[in-house]
């Protein structure tokens, strides 16, 4: 149930304070260390952002999916990095167990996710099945009241960090494809699990992937997601459409932020004895970015109300993402453009948004599987 129009309205100003006073004066020195300090994650708990997606009987905020997507454009409007803190606990990481978890599951696990006591992380890529998510060759075999899991995961957000990780892992035979997965919930303490070195990326820094390894890694029965083998692909894809949601909210932030920063720019720098606002070549470029963003901002509200009414949105979610990614990533390069050489270096951030934002069109789904499943659902029988 949606909240009281005046208490969201009051969580999306404390928002945006928090984003504007605490997180953007921050956001070079998070960068340069790499690491978003622990205090700063601690305000985020407290103001509930870890929860805003677990139902309020489990300590969340319980937001309808419109709201979830409004508070998440206004905490974008910063570096993405902050977003992941809490991120895998209000997405990917919890939803396998919010959407398909046993009432135990639910019990013992959404309280801790809601408050941040716990992390969550999502494991589903490994080195040889990205795209292809339903070849994973992880394999959990059960061994009286415990699966023994054995495989390697790739590109793992927060694992090193996580508390519980969403793991998916073939169940069944190695030439069946997708009715062969199950998920399970994997604990930091489950013995036979360990991590890869923390991989060197292009941009977020402040957040930190790596491989998940897992030999003979036992995991007892109960973790077994939803409590039956085989539904764990469906979970995971049902997982990867609210996270998409997530992603899309995440780069309209990011864009507002960056054409905020491009028209306060055009306003002061002047050149042939102007301010470059003056310019009808600049003004294209803000204008472009202005009319893209605002795009991918209805559509993103069009598909989470209609996702509140009970609609399945599989391919509102990756038009989307789709659409939403490719967005800020236009509008960064424009912005970089409108900057000319104070956009390609450190000194300003745009460069450093630039290169963030660049993973939107990959994790969670390339464009590309995003333009695979909107044909998929256009052309199947209906
Ligand atoms: N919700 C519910 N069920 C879904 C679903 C969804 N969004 N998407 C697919 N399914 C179901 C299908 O209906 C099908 O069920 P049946 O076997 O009962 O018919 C089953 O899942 C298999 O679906 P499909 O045949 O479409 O699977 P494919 O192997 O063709 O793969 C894609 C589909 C490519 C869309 C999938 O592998 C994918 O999303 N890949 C990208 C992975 C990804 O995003 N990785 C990022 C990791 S997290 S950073």
């Amino acid at each position: 149930m949606a909240l009281d129009p005046d208490i969201f309205a009051q969580l999306i100003d404390t928002v945006e304070r928090f984003v504007k006073e605490r997180l953007v004066p921050i956001e070079a020195e998070v960068a340069e260390n790499d690491l978003i300090p622990a205090a700063v994650i601690e305000e985020m708990k407290d103001l509930g952002l870890f929860g805003i997606s677990i139902p309020e009987k489990f300590g969340g905020l319980g937001l309808t999916n419109e709201e979830e997507v409004r508070l998440i454009m206004a905490f974008s409007r910063t570096s993405p990095a902050f977003r992941v803190c809490f991120g895998g606990n209000v997405g990917i990481g919890s939803q396998g167990i919010v959407l398909d978890g046993t009432d135990g599951q639910r019990d013992k696990y959404l309280p801790k996710l809601a408050s941040g006591e716990f992390i969550a992380s999502f494991a589903l890529t490994e080195p040889e099945a990205g795209s292809d998510a339903a070849s994973i060759s992880t394999v959990a075999r059960r061994e009286g009241d415990f699966y023994v899991i054995n495989g390697r995961k790739r590109f793992i957000t927060n694992a090193r960090n996580a508390d519980i990780i969403t793991v998916m892992a073939r169940t069944g035979a190695a030439d069946e494809k997708s009715g062969a997965i199950s998920a399970f919930i994997v604990e930091n303490a489950a013995p036979g699990l360990s991590f890869g070195k923390p991989e060197k990326k292009m941009g977020m820094q402040g957040t930190h992937i790596c491989d998940v390894i897992f030999d003979d890694c036992r995991v007892p029965v109960e973790n077994l997601i939803g409590g039956q083998e085989g539904i764990g692909f469906k979970t995971a894809m049902k997982v990867l459409d609210r996270g998409r949601m997530s992603v899309a909210a995440g780069s309209i932030g990011v864009a507002e932020r960056l054409i905020e920063e491009c028209v306060a720019y055009t306003k002061e720098r002047e050149q042939f004895g102007k301010p470059i606002a003056s310019f009808q070549l600049i003004q294209a470029m803000l204008a472009d970015s202005q009319a893209e963003s605002y795009a991918a901002r209805t559509m993103v509200l069009d598909a989470a109300s209609k996702k509140d009414q009970g609609e399945s949105i599989i391919s509102e979610a990756a038009c989307c993402k789709m659409f939403a990614s490719e967005m800020v990533g236009r509008v960064a390069d424009r912005a970089v453009q409108i900057f000319g050489g104070a956009g390609y270096v450190a000194d300003y951030p745009i460069e450093r948004f630039y290169r963030d934002v660049r993973v939107y069109r990959i994790y969670e789904g390339t464009t590309q599987i995003q333009q695979l499943i909107i044909a998929r659902e256009l052309l199947k029988d209906s």
